[in-house]
């Protein structure tokens, strides 16, 4: 690449980082007018356009007549007469391409220990779990929740459900066992896969006890079986009659099994999300308009080619996982990198190691993992990239939050060697894809943008009444037009879907992303300035301040009230601060401390560690307005340690700014 702001740098003007000739000419979307070509067809011929994607990218078995159906808006369905199965096309599909030889998967453990497996022995592995679920009179449509870590096996029994019609509800081993029931409740899942323990940074965690704790705080007598993967081989409890090892279940099935051939909108799986009240909600996604972005974004965001290594560092309890890990890759036949592990065991070079010994060549992880590595080489210089060898690198990618431009530039010049070009892509769980990023080989690069909206995208920024706001100047970020890769529903509670996504004091026509955004104002390129609802984004992860906050209200014997802000953090992204009233006298000093640890502790037990808050303020009472409302604003500034500007002269209480003044 070459860095250039054409003429000589300007008072104000961006610097532009342009893809390298090579890597034009030879990228699948090659250069800007390739670019623009796209979006005109998409413009002139909306449905034309994502048909003609819908049968490039995906094999169907009943090919689909109608396109898009907006009889029952904001409930749009894409290819609705088509059938198809996923696993189908992530599996089948590739050994009929003759692939059946080439690496899949390759999986490297915690301890570095590394398995491979090829298209063809995946394709049985996923035909044995497929037959076992079948055995156990797992149909069409049933529900599925997989509490499992980063393996093969975790692919696998995505592709398993998807195989049988299943709906899969992959849930992040990191969340709690009362995170894990509420999940399972409301999915009424009939079975859950998972594993004894799941080993992370040298640690052996518990998976299975899990489960049992979930499975025992009620609500879940939908669950009839537990299929328990051996990762540790260390003893766990088995239930009689509820829990199977999944070696007994699937070892004598057939290693072929038939697709179960289903609609395009059937339901491929359901996964959790943040949203701005206290329940996560079940994001629903279809099988065949998902498929198709998955795999188109997968080809034209990372150029992949039939040679490349690609690694998407996310974990399958996650969207990313679903989409750059379990589906694009696979139904393009790449090879990827699938890791158990975390960034920093044994030390902070796991990642350049791995890239150094499997010859990476497309590398998609999250910003505040690349903050974090910068960290670690500025105070230890043997775990800088420079130490190894990257050169195989030829395409970076970041996702979850934004990227500050000084990571940026160290990612570009330390990782990618000022050779590869880096894809800032947004998304959400919802779009189930890449929606606005640049294409590699065509879009010059901005550091901190996610430039433009990929072709077919209707991306834009409006204001509170849903007009376009000129660029330059900040507003609310929608999508305009409804997309193959959208989410369908939220799983049992349709008219929150509607609430959320299309609103009506907004006109109810445009999805409603729930981030704010600014155009620039020449080259119209989109930065996005952060949520506009109460959802934080914590390395890279969503969290809602009100789970949390019911999270901590709900140990009734310690807090009265609680109210959870965020505020800037230079690693995490956001830090989540805690404002809590206890039941009991103001403490101060060790007693404040260990409270605060209690609350932490039970915070983690609640949702999970991620969840923790990073600062606990207590006061006597909370600020809030003459009619009650908290004063969230003014709780941020506190936060973040600003002089407070607001007018507190309403306050009942102003002593209390004083005592929040003080985080443990
Ligand atoms: C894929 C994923 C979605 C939220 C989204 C936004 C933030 C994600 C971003 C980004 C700026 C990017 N986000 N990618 N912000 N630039 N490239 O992360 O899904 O977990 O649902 O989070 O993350 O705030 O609304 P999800």
């Amino acid at each position: 690449m070459n860095a250039s702001t054409a003429g000589g740098p300007q008072a104000g003007e961006v610097r532009m980082y342009y893809p390298s000739e090579e890597f034009v000419r030879q990228a699948t979307i090659s250069g800007m007018s390739a670019y623009e070509a796209l979006c005109r067809e998409a413009e002139s011929d909306y449905t034309g356009y994502w048909a003609k994607r819908a049968r490039e990218m995906v094999t169907w078995k009943t090919p689909f007549t109608q396109v898009l159906d907006e009889s029952n808006a904001p409930f749009f369905k894409w290819f609705a007469d088509g059938t198809l199965n996923a696993s189908y096309n992530c599996l089948d599909r590739n050994l009929e391409r003759g692939l059946g030889d080439k690496t899949a998967i390759i999986f490297e453990a915690d301890d570095g220990e590394v398995t491979r497996i090829n298209y063809r022995d995946l394709h049985a592995k996923v035909c044995q779990i497929a037959n076992g679920l079948r055995s156990l009179g797992v149909q069409k449509g049933d529900r599925v929740v997989i509490y499992i870590s980063m393996s093969i096996d975790g692919v696998a029994a995505m592709l398993a459900c998807a195989r049988i019609g299943a709906t899969h509800s992959v849930v992040f081993g990191g969340f709690s066992a009362q995170a894990l029931r509420d999940r399972i409740e409301d999915t009424r899942a009939k079975v859950v896969i998972t594993a004894d323990h799941q080993i992370r940074g040298g640690k052996q965690l518990p998976l299975k006890a899990i489960v049992d704790e979930a499975l025992s705080l009620g609500g879940c007598d939908s669950v009839e079986r537990v299929l328990v993967v051996r990762r540790s081989g260390a003893p766990v409890n088995m239930v009689q009659g509820r829990d199977r090892w999944m070696a007994d279940v699937v070892g004598g099935q057939a290693q072929t099994c038939e697709p179960e051939w289903v609609e395009a909108e059937h339901p491929l799986f359901l996964l959790y999300t943040s949203g701005s009240t206290g329940k996560p909600k079940g994001v629903q996604h279809s099988t065949g308009g998902y498929l198709v972005h998955a795999a188109l974004t997968t080809a034209w965001t990372f150029d992949l080619k039939p040679n490349d290594i690609f690694w998407c560092t996310a974990d399958i309890g996650w969207i990313t996982g679903h989409t750059y890990i379990a589906y694009g890759p696979m139904a393009l036949g790449a090879t990827q990198i699938v890791f158990e592990g975390v960034p920093t065991f044994p030390d902070a070079s796991r990642f350049w190691r791995m890239i150094e010994r499997h010859k990476v060549t497309i590398f998609y992880t999250a910003p505040t993992a690349i903050r974090s590595l910068i960290k670690a080489a500025e105070s230890n210089d043997t775990v800088h990239p420079r130490n190894f060898d990257l050169s195989s690198l030829r395409l970076l990618g970041s996702v979850g939050e934004p990227i500050n431009p000084a990571a940026w530039e160290w990612y570009y010049r330390h990782v990618g060697g000022e050779r590869c070009p880096i894809v800032d892509t947004f998304w959400q769980t919802e779009t189930g894809g890449h929606v606005i990023t640049p294409l590699p080989g065509a879009t010059p690069l901005v550091p901190g943008s996610c430039t433009l909206p990929f072709p077919g995208i209707m991306a834009a920024v409006v204001d509170e009444t849903g007009k376009d706001v000129p660029n330059g100047q900040g507003g609310i970020l929608v999508i305009k037009r409804p997309w193959p890769s959208m989410i369908r529903t939220i799983w049992g509670d349709p008219e929150r879907f509607k609430k959320s996504y299309y609103p009506e004091e907004f006109g109810g026509k445009y999805y409603l992303a729930g981030d704010g955004a600014i155009r620039d104002a020449k080259t119209g390129y989109f930065t996005i300035t952060g949520r506009i609802d109460d959802v934080l984004n914590v390395s890279g992860h969503r969290m809602g301040t009100m789970e949390i906050e019911s999270a901590l209200v709900a140990k009734t014997d310690l807090v009265a009230e609680a109210a959870v802000v965020g505020r800037p953090d230079e690693t995490t992204g956001e830090a989540i601060c805690a404002f809590v009233v206890l039941k009991r006298p103001l403490p101060t000093g060790d007693e404040a401390r260990a409270i605060a640890k209690e609350l932490r502790d039970w915070v983690a037990k609640e949702i999970g560690p991620i969840a923790k808050p990073k600062d606990i303020r207590f006061g006597e009472n909370l600020p809030k307005t003459r009619s009650g409302k908290i004063m969230r604003r003014l709780l941020r500034s506190i936060a973040k340690g600003e002089a407070i500007t607001q007018d507190t002269s309403t306050l009942e209480n102003p002593a209390i700014l004083d005592q929040l003044g003080q985080a443990y």
